[in-house]
């Protein structure tokens, strides 16, 4: 019988193959695609996160765990669509203007992902017109702005401010190594997260 902890322990593990196994398994017993993301990748990619938080895992095993839950969501996410489950939220999330760091950017989408977001990826050294654009085009509520350098700090006030002046329906969270609470509440953002594992803990609180 399929076993949805083992489903979790696999994506912890980083195993790839036991986790596309165990989905597989439980969906071909009539597992609900909902319960099988929610007690099995989205359980594990959380233990994922908790760990990282206390710095009790390192970004590699945080890469390797996204990447098994990632091959098991290839087989999850068509009979998600087909019974209609809708994701968490939906987040737009890129590097601003120029600024080309991606590597924690890209821990912040897993981890969204991992958490049941989905989540347009839209790159580095965005515009704060194309962050506009995009937030027009897809409806999106949570928006994040990712920063490495002191130098591009002030493009994240730039497309904060373009976001408001636009009167977009959305909220946004900004983080990157030199960012601080302090100065996303001098800009107006509506969160600053840390890390990766707490860009989830406030997109949640978004939802509320
Ligand atoms: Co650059 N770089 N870099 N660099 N680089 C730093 C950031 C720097 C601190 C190095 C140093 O001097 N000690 C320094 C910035 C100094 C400053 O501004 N205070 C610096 C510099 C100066 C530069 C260049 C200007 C160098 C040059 O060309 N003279 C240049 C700028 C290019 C540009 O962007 N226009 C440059 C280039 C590069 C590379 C291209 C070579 C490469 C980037 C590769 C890539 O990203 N694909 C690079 C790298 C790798 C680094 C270091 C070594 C590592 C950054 C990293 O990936 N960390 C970095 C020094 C260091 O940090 N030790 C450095 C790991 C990553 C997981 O952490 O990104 O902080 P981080 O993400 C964390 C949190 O910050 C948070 O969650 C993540 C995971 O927990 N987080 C968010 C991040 N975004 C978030 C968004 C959120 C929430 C949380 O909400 C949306």
């Amino acid at each position: 019988m399929a076993d949805l902890q083992a489903l979790a322990e696999a994506v912890i593990k980083g195993n790839q193959a036991e986790s596309v196994r165990l989905t597989q398994e439980a969906l071909d017993e009539g597992i609900g695609p909902r319960q099988v993301l929610e007690e099995g990748l989205i359980a594990g990619m959380g233990v994922v996160g908790v760990r990282f938080k206390a710095n009790e895992v390192y970004i590699p095993e945080v890469l390797i765990s996204a990447r098994a839950m990632k091959m098991a969501m290839e087989i999850l996410e068509p009979q998600l669509a087909a019974a209609g489950v809708q994701p968490l939220g939906t987040a737009l999330v890129g590097t601003v203007q120029g600024d080309l760091h991606d590597i924690g950017k890209n821990l912040v989408v897993m981890m969204l992902k991992g958490a049941g977001f989905r989540v347009e990826d839209i790159g580095v050294d965005v515009a704060p017109d194309v962050f506009v654009d995009k937030i027009k085009a897809g409806g999106y509520k949570i928006v994040g702005l990712s920063a490495l350098l002191t130098t591009t700090m002030p493009a994240m006030d730039k497309t904060v401010t373009a976001i408001r002046e636009a009167q977009l329906d959305c909220r946004i969270m900004i983080g990157g190594a030199p960012v601080t609470r302090q100065y996303a509440e001098k800009i107006g953002a509506d969160g600053y997260a840390a890390d990766a594992a707490s860009a989830v803990d406030v997109a949640k609180s978004f939802l509320n």
